[in-house]
């Protein structure tokens, strides 16, 4: 049986779920304009008054924000209450640039842990489970974002953090998590290390996983099932919006249920800014309509999206999104094809001999792109002849082409070469960037 944290949020019908989010997205505009100069200057500027917009269909009128927008307000220029109601804040350096600061009430900070309660419970979790959180605590949202979910449920919360990672199994395994959460590269370096250390999923109890921060195929899904023994589902999120949990995966793990209470998606062409029709894939943009210190209008993630309003066989009416490819700024353009490191994990997952590391490596020589693509061998493989292992990238570099409508060179690199990482998996080394 389906279990729900907040079932009248979470299967609300159409019509409820849309006056709710005209009332509070109204509300939240007010107090936006009100609060925040930024958002008073480009609203007026745009000629939108906060009497303008009474429903969701009114949203388009609203001016985007996007990072450069957090950067050039940091660290507090977007926050829309005084200082002495934020009781913590959080930031991102992201992969390129300036850190950006967001601030919380503990009002915010109540909405957060409900989101991600609500995910855990989607994910069977209840106040009998262990959870082992993984992710990092401090600055980055993970770590402090699920566990304040996992406390608002009554499980018994492992505040573990990142590093170390055979410690970390000894805890798995000592006290006996049910669930735990991290990236799902970080999950399967604890397959690896388990192993190492002559242990299986027997030897731990866990029944579930909620991995996330960064994108992930199904093929990996099924490689971390097998190893750690647990169900692993999906968790959406990003700092500027709250954190973890802005979606969750529901038991039949086929996307995302958006917490549209609180947070109204919408998919835009990244080109032009239209707002594009259910089922199209496009940029996701966010607004929230519940937080009190940093809610931002019309947020463009720069993750690339589908939304779907189908009937899920979980009961939620929560909206969906697809499993998010990657973010457009992942996106590589080799020699004018569109490449997402995504594609490259599918494949060599799907092949299936290999370990599951890689690295692309994109260059630049006499004005042509250079592609390589860096594939850990098993250490079973370690011991094979030249041949096979020429045959080993001889298929690979087949299946690759086919998929990606593009050539790359395959190198096998030996077990251990390409680093190992606590949070997000660094995929790509593009070269072109530094000349
Ligand atoms: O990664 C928040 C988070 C923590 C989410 C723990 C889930 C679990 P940021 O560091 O700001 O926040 O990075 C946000 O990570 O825009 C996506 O590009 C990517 N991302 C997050 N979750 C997923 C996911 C956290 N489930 C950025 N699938 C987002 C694919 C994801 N990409």
């Amino acid at each position: 049986m389906e279990k729900y944290w907040n079932k009248s949020m979470e299967c609300a019908t159409l019509s409820e779920m849309k006056s709710l989010q005209s009332f509070r997205l109204s509300q939240t505009v007010r107090h936006v304009y009100e609060n925040v100069p930024v958002y008073r200057e480009r609203m007026d500027a745009a000629g939108v008054k906060p009497e303008d917009i009474n429903s969701v269909n009114d949203l388009y009128k609203l001016p985007f924000t996007c990072k450069q927008d957090l950067r050039d307000t940091y660290p507090y220029g977007l926050f829309a209450v005084p200082m002495d109601r934020v009781v913590r804040v959080h930031a991102s350096s992201g992969t390129t640039g300036k850190q950006i600061v967001v601030g919380y009430t503990q009002k915010d900070l109540d909405t957060w842990s409900e989101c991600c309660a609500r995910a855990l419970t989607a994910a069977g979790a209840d106040k009998s489970d262990f959870m082992h959180v993984s992710y990092g605590y401090g600055l980055f949202t993970g770590g402090l974002g699920i566990h304040g979910g996992a406390e608002k449920v009554g499980m018994t919360v492992i505040p573990v953090s990142t590093g170390n990672t055979k410690r970390q199994i000894n805890i798995l395994r000592d006290l006996g998590s049910t669930y735990i959460c991290c990236t799902p590269s970080y999950a399967l370096f604890i397959a690896e290390t388990m192993q190492e250390m002559g242990l299986t999923k027997d030897d731990i109890k866990l029944k579930g996983g909620l991995f996330g921060a960064e994108p992930w195929t199904e093929e990996m899904r099924t490689e971390i099932q097998d190893k750690l023994g647990c169900k692993a589902m999906d968790i959406y999120g990003l700092t500027e919006i709250i954190g973890p949990g802005v979606a969750f995966e529901c038991s039949e793990q086929t996307g995302m249920h958006i917490n549209e209470d609180n947070f109204i998606p919408e998919i835009i062409d990244p080109d032009t800014g239209e707002v594009l029709p259910e089922g199209s894939q496009g940029e996701l943009v966010f607004t929230c309509i519940t937080k009190e210190a940093f809610p931002l209008l019309r947020y463009r993630t720069r993750d690339i999206g589908i939304l779907s309003r189908e009937k899920c066989s979980c009961g939620r009416t929560l909206i969906k999104m697809k499993k998010p490819a990657g973010r457009s700024d992942d996106m590589l353009i080799i020699r004018g094809v569109n490449v997402f490191p995504s594609q490259v994990e599918s494949v060599l997952l799907q092949l299936g001999n290999t370990a599951p590391y890689y690295q692309l490596i994109v260059d630049r020589e006499n004005n042509t792109d250079t592609f390589e693509i860096q594939v850990e061998i098993t250490p079973e493989m370690f011991s094979d002849t030249i041949k096979s292992l020429e045959q080993e990238e001889h298929a690979i570099k087949l299946a690759v082409e086919s998929t990606l409508g593009i050539g790359a060179k395959i190198t096998l690199v030996e077990p251990k070469t390409i680093p190992r990482v606590e949070g997000k998996a660094v995929h790509v080394i593009d070269r072109r960037k530094l000349h």
